[in-house]
């Protein structure tokens, strides 16, 4: 069969590889195992999943009072990492095409019944990403214990193979650090992925009244050959209903 159109995928221009060192300085540093484990796969996911992100924001004004008063009455602290696994399980069980990977046909579809969330951890090694299991047997408070112990093993010690496999869907939290959106890649053979970058207090207009709210923005990206933008941003429109009602979660 002769190619209609020779310029995608086979045709690319060479890799520059220009003397750095005729413009100054320069010192040659090997990646670590890691990174470059890591940068094969996220090479190999960008290229051959169809992404799209879909970006809205999250009202958690009401989870935050509910935090507020677990760490203050009760002495309890629970990550808002914890919760957001909570309400994207909730919001799995309500869309099962999210909680899915394609075989390798790429014509059917594996529903999963089971709920294992991984979460990227940024380590002094590279990103690794560890799978949380069972997430929706778990409360808040069991989930923010097994976040810190198995964030921090991951940034001390590693993680074995069968710590980072199983998983259903990841979330990407950067809103310890900072950051408005971005585009997470999709941890293959995931169909999907949660960004989750840092809230802000934002003033709304509800009818004449000006109120503010703490607005969380979440980037959803998603493997388009599955899932279509309109269940994208219901998807997110879920999670803002979960986040609305702290005590259900
Ligand atoms: N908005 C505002 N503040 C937030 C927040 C958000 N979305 N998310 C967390 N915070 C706050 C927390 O409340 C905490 O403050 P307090 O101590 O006052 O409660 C502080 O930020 C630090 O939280 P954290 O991010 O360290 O904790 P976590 O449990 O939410 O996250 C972990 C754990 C492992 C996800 C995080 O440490 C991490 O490694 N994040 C980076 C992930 C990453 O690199 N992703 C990119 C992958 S692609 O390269």
């Amino acid at each position: 069969m002769t190619d209609k159109n020779p310029t995608i995928g086979s045709s690319l221009p060479a890799w520059p590889e220009p003397d750095f060192s005729a413009f100054g300085e320069v010192e040659i540093k090997a990646l670590g195992g890691i990174q470059h484990v890591t940068a094969g796969i996220m090479h190999r996911n960008w290229l051959s999943i169809p992404h799209v992100t879909h970006h809205d924001l999250a009202d958690i004004t009401q989870l935050e009072a509910h935090r507020t008063q677990l760490k203050n009455e009760h002495g309890i602290r629970v990550t808002p990492l914890a919760f957001q696994i909570k309400a994207v399980v909730a919001a799995l069980k309500a869309f099962p095409h999210f909680n899915a990977s394609l075989d390798a046909s790429g014509k059917k579809l594996v529903l999963k019944k089971y709920f294992n969330i991984g979460i990227a951890v940024d380590t002094p090694s590279g990103l690794l990403v560890p799978v949380i299991r069972d997430c929706d047997s778990k409360s808040p408070t069991q989930l923010a214990e097994d976040i810190a112990a198995i964030s921090e093993k991951a940034r001390s010690k590693g993680l074995s193979m069968a710590e980072m496999s199983g998983g259903c869907f990841t979330i990407s939290s950067l809103g310890g650090i900072g950051g408005t959106a971005f585009t997470p890649i999709i941890n293959a053979p995931e169909v999907a992925i949660l960004g989750v970058t840092k809230a802000q207090w934002t003033a709304r207009r509800d009818g004449d009244e000006l109120s503010w709210r703490l607005m969380l923005p979440l980037s959803l990206s998603y493997d388009h050959r599955v899932i279509n933008g309109a269940d994208a941003a219901r998807f997110l429109r879920f999670l803002d209903d979960a986040f609305a009602d702290p005590a259900q979660l």
